[in-house]
């Protein structure tokens, strides 16, 4: 696997580690102060950190890759682990099935070529090793699926989704329990012993903000915060990323939220509420799919609402559908009943079928788990 390195392993993570880790007693000083300042990582997610540096080596070729329209979990763990893997001689390729999205370009500033994804194909096939970040599903992929499915390399897994996952075999850094796939990718960085400085930073930072809808959500945990504070000490300024991803918006955007907004229905015998992106309304407004990231937040925010749930025609005539809850409504069970999945908050599926069809669909299952 991979070209034949003069160096071993051994001494090659050690370099990574010597100037911390020489003396047992600087190593076991440095976990304590970790755990007491709880950052410390748990056994398993230490175990699955382990297996994955283990799969590493000098110049291998490594292909990072996330599931269709990266949202910024996907976007920002990768370029934070393309940075990581810098640092120990390894220049990999991030490879999308959708193009990198337009709000998180700004990660990618100074290393536009970092991003591979129009030879997707061809990176996948001569990757040594293949990393799935945020999804353990083929499914999710999109064409490059049978790709990953059919690749050489052993394929990586870093996620945070509850799912078994189709998988080929490879390392796995998996815990539903992370707020974000890229408090994993964190984790992994303190337990090989890597810089985490500014860039690294950055990309974990927003894989945390996006995921927790800006520190809000249930995932959000004093864990999350913690790992955030310790990012925001690198060099990081809250304001600016907070810019670069929130305020950020095209006037399309915020045009097409308008027109969204106007399909609000909300049935309040079933704490229901959902929207609708007008068929054509992407393309008129010159805005990507990414740009609809967190439009469905507006409809879970109508007062006593506990299902929100939003419909959108794909290019390839498969109607999407988002689910969002509140409380103990499990949407992610919803979503699997249409071959779909996600978390219990946040899940979605794409359905074959014309929009009329698929509300009439979606929303009779929708009121029939909905409590009053
Ligand atoms: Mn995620």
């Amino acid at each position: 696997m991979g070209p034949a390195c003069p160096v071993q392993q051994g001494p090659w993570l050690s370099r990574v580690h010597r100037p911390r880790c020489t003396f047992p007693s600087m190593a076991r000083t440095r976990s304590t102060s970790d755990r007491r300042r709880g950052l410390g990582v748990s056994a398993s997610r230490r175990r699955g950190a382990k297996h994955l540096i283990e799969a590493l080596r000098p110049r291998l070729r490594v292909a990072l890759t996330t599931h269709v329209n990266a949202d910024g979990d996907g976007s920002g763990s990768e370029v934070s682990l393309w940075y990581l893997l810098q640092q120990v001689g390894i220049t990999a390729s991030i490879v999308n099935p959708t193009p990198f999205p337009n709000r998180y370009r700004f990660l990618l500033e100074g290393i536009e070529q970092a991003d591979r994804s129009k030879d997707a194909v061809k990176e996948l096939q001569r990757a040594d090793l293949i990393v799935v970040l945020d999804i353990a599903d083929l499914g999710r992929l999109g064409h490059l699926g049978r790709v990953v499915a059919d690749a050489k390399a052993p394929v990586a897994c870093i996620d945070h989704h509850l799912s078994d996952g189709t998988l080929p075999p490879g390392p796995r850094l998996v815990d539903a329990a992370a707020c974000a796939t890229g408090e994993l990718v964190y984790d992994l960085a303190r337990v090989a012993g890597w810089d985490i400085d500014r860039q690294v930073a950055r990309g974990i930072y927003v894989a945390l903000l996006t995921d927790t809808g800006g520190f809000r959500f249930s995932n959000t945990s004093s864990r999350t915060l913690r790992v955030a504070s310790d990012l925001l000490d690198r060099g990081l300024s809250a304001e600016q990323v907070y810019h670069d991803v929130y305020a950020s918006e095209s006037e399309g955007k915020i045009r097409m939220l308008a027109e969204v907004l106007q399909t609000l229905v909300v049935e309040p015998d079933h704490r229901l509420a959902w929207v609708t992106v007008p068929p054509g309304a992407l393309e008129r407004h010159g805005i990507e799919a990414d740009e609809l990231e967190g439009v469905v937040e507006f409809a879970r925010s109508v007062r006593g609402v506990t299902m929100a749930i939003l419909f959108r025609e794909l290019a390839n005539g498969r109607i999407k559908v988002s689910f969002r809850s509140v409380g103990d409504l499990d949407v992610a069970a919803l979503a699997e009943q249409f071959g779909g999945g996600g978390h219990r908050r946040a899940a979605g599926a794409s359905l074959p079928g014309t929009l009329p069809d698929v509300q009439d669909l979606v929303l009779a299952a929708a009121r029939s788990v909905a409590r009053p």
